[in-house]
């Protein structure tokens, strides 16, 4: 398993949060990522390289060009304002309202956020840019003829839409993969999501193409962030017809529920024919994890790996959500094990 890391995450360290009416630490910072490569070198796990720069060519085929300049020029347009703290926005586009980007910055933010507890901070796009070239570079070692990789990536993507950020991310590091993937030559890919939060951002990118299977497993949308996507009636459109698949859970889901979703992505996956995977690893689901209310206790996760190894397919992990506790490093090498074994 090679594990691509860079330190540059470290660029992304918000201060604000949005959080119950507070401002407070944000639940996404750099600790994630420490604990996360130290449990996984612990693990054994020693082949651990930084990302090759790709620049912005495969972000382009699933991003906005206007939203990416968005966020390159965010920070410095908001400070230009005379703002003192982060970037929050604070009025949206909304139902029966119009689509245009204001000029205003502090409009903009508003128009392409879908959610308002990620503040845009200094150093949040360098970040984010170094989180896709480390999705990016481990899909080119799969492209290389090896099996697994595991991308370190932070912060997360997978609540990062064709223009949209939020759910502490930017830039949807699993889309960018995959359509790598699929710039490399491969036909089908399919995207599985296991991170506890509905995978709004990804679907949003994958919901009417043909290439792309998308695969997610989460907190019912009715009771869990992000509240407005993620049901199971969403099935996908046009060349996407039947190839997204949402499988939302209630509160207390347990392994044994959980694993009977995952068995059934995999069958779905199995039908597309797709060529590889893409796992959106989020260990959120863990019965400790402060922000979510499923019930996965640490031995799960290797079961979890062993279960999406069984497809037999190559396998890149991308890492999204898991916070509060130092479990989560444990439960990440947990799941690179149960892949490898
Ligand atoms: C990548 C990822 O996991 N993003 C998740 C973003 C969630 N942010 C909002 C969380 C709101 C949680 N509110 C539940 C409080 C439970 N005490
Ligand atoms: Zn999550």
């Amino acid at each position: 398993m090679r594990v691509i890391y860079s330190e540059d995450h470290k660029l992304r360290d918000a201060k604000t949060e949005l959080h119950g009416g507070l401002l407070v630490k944000p639940f996404e910072g750099p600790f994630r990522a420490e604990w996360i490569l130290a449990a996984v070198k612990e693990a054994g796990f020693s082949d651990v390289v930084a990302p090759r720069d790709h620049g912005l060519a495969t972000a382009l085929k699933v991003h906005g060009a206007d939203y990416l300049e968005f966020l390159r020029t965010c920070w410095d347009r908001w400070t230009a304002m005379g703002f003192k703290g982060e970037a929050i926005p604070t009025a949206f586009a909304y139902r029966r309202s119009r689509n245009r980007v204001p000029n205003n910055i502090d409009g903009a933010v508003g128009y392409y956020a879908n959610s308002v507890e990620t503040a845009i901070s200094k150093g949040t796009y360098e970040a984010a840019l170094a989180s896709m070239n480390v999705a990016t570079s481990g899909a080119d070692w799969l492209h290389e003829g090896n099996r697994f990789a595991f991308s370190l990536c932070r912060p997360p993507g997978h609540h990062a839409g064709i223009d949209l950020f939020g759910g502490y991310c930017f830039i949807n590091n699993a889309a960018v993969a995959a359509q790598r993937l699929l710039d490399h030559g491969a036909k089908k890919v399919a995207i599985l999501d296991v991170d506890f939060h509905h995978g709004n951002g990804t679907q949003d990118i994958t919901y009417n193409r043909g290439d792309i299977f998308f695969a997610s497993l989460h907190g019912d949308p009715v009771d869990a962030f992000p509240y407005f996507l993620g049901y199971a009636d969403e099935t996908g459109e046009g060349e996407g017809e039947w190839l997204n698949a949402n499988y939302p859970m209630p509160a207390g889901t347990p392994w044994e529920v959980w694993s009977a979703a995952l068995q059934d992505s995999l069958k779905r996956i199995a039908a597309f024919g797709a060529e590889a995977i893409v796992l959106s690893l989020g260990v959120d689901t863990f019965e400790q994890d402060p922000i979510s209310f499923f019930k996965l206790k640490s031995p799960d996760y290797i079961r979890m790996g062993e279960m999406i190894a069984a497809s037999g397919l190559p396998i890149l992990t991308v890492m999204e959500g898991g916070y509060g506790v130092p479990e989560i490093g444990l439960n990440v090498a947990n799941v690179l094990k149960g892949l490898e074994a």
